[in-house]
C-alpha cells in the first residue's frame, strides 16, 4: 500500500486495466486490433489512404467500449484520487487508454465531489470524441457510423461514403485520439507531474509504446519510488522498485487503499 505521507502521486495506465472489462489489449490480440495491422489503422497516412477503413475500425472499438463497465482497478484508484483530494494530497492520473472508463469510474465515485488536486490526463486522446480535421474543434461522439454491412446513420451527418462531416466547418471528422506519428497530448503537464511525484506507478502497460513507456524511467531519474503493477515484467523493469505481478482488478484496489504509515 502507498502510505499516506507520499503528497504526491504519478499513476501511468494501459490497456492492461481494461482487460478485466473485457476489451481486448493490444498484446493479447498480438498486435492486431479487430484483425488489422496497426499501421493500417491507427496513423494520419491511414487515415488518408482510406478513411472508411479507419472509421470502420473506429465504429467497432465505440460499440466494444459501449458494452464494457470500470472493473475494480478503475473504481479503486478513482476513490483513491477522492481519498487523496480530501487530504490535499496531489494525485495525477495519466492513461494510455481510449476507451472512457477512468472517466466513467471517477463519474460513478463522485458524482457530487469536486476533486481539487486530482488529474486525469488522457494522453492519447478519447474514442468518445470526435475532431474537426479542418479547425479541430471536438465533439462529444460516441457514434458507430459503420457496422459489418457497411455505413451507419450516427450522430452527425455524412458524405457519400458515410463518412461523418463537422458542423462547424462541414469538413470530414475524425476520431480525437493520438496515432502512432503523432504527438501524445498535454505532454509538458505531463513532464512536469513525473519530474515531480513522489511515487509512480505503472499499472498494465506493455512498456512498448514511447513516450509513455519512457516516464517510469523519468520518475526513476527524478528520485520517485516506483512501481509496476502487470501480468508480466516490463523492458523497463531496471527501473521499477516494487513489481506487483497479477491482474490488476485484484492488486489495484489492495494497492491503493488509504494507509496510515
Ligand atoms: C510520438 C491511440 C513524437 C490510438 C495509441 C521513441 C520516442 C518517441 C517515439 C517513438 C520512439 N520509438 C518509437 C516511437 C514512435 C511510436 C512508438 O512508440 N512506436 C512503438 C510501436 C515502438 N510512438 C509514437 O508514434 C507516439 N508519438 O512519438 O510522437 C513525440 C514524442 C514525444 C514528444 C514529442 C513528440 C504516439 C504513440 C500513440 C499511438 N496511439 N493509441 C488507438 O488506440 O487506436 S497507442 C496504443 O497502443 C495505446 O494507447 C497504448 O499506448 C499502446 C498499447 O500499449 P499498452 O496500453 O501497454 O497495451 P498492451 O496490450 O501493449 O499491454 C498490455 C499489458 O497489460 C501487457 O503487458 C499485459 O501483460 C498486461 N495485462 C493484460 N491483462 C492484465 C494485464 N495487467 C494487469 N492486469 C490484467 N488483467
Ligand atoms: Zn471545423
Amino acid at each position: 500500500m502507498i502510505p499516506d505521507r507520499f503528497q504526491n502521486i504519478v499513476v501511468m495506465t494501459g490497456a492492461g486495466i481494461s482487460a478485466e472489462s473485457g476489451i481486448s489489449t493490444f498484446r493479447d490480440a498480438d498486435g492486431l486490433w479487430e484483425k488489422h495491422r496497426v499501421e493500417d489503422v491507427a496513423t494520419p497516412e491511414a487515415f488518408e489512404r482510406d478513411p472508411v477503413l479507419v472509421w470502420r475500425f473506429y465504429s467497432l472499438r465505440r460499440v466494444g467500449v459501449a458494452k464494457a463497465k470500470p472493473n475494480a482497478a478503475h473504481l479503486a484508484l478513482a476513490r483513491y484520487a477522492v481519498h487523496c483530494s480530501k487530504q490535499g494530497r496531489s494525485f495525477t492520473l495519466i492513461s494510455q487508454n481510449i476507451d472512457g472508463l477512468h472517466e466513467r469510474a471517477q463519474a460513478e465515485v463522485t458524482s457530487d465531489q469536486k476533486l481539487l488536486h486530482s488529474r486525469l490526463i488522457l494522453m492519447h486522446g478519447s474514442l468518445g470524441v470526435s475532431r474537426c480535421t479542418q479547425c479541430e474543434d471536438l465533439f462529444a461522439d460516441t457514434s458507430a457510423y459503420f457496422d459489418e454491412s457497411g455505413p451507419v446513420q450516427g450522430q452527425f451527418s455524412c458524405d457519400s461514403r458515410g463518412l461523418p462531416l463537422s458542423p462547424c466547418c462541414n469538413q470530414l471528422l475524425r476520431p480525437h485520439v493520438i496515432w502512432f506519428g503523432e504527438v501524445p497530448l498535454q505532454m509538458d503537464e505531463i513532464q512536469d507531474a513525473v519530474s515531480s511525484c513522489e511515487v509512480f506507478v505503472n499499472i498494465g502497460t506493455s512498456g512498448n509504446v514511447y513516450p509513455a513507456a519512457g516516464l517510469i524511467q523519468l520518475a526513476k531519474q527524478a528520485g520517485a519510488r516506483t512501481a509496476c503493477v502487470n501480468k508480466e515484467p516490463i523492458p523497463q523493469q531496471l527501473s521499477v522498485d516494487d513489481y506487483f505481478e497479477g491482474k490488476a482488478g485484484e492488486l489495484v484496489p489492495k494497492l491503493f487503499t488509504a494507509c496510515r504509515d
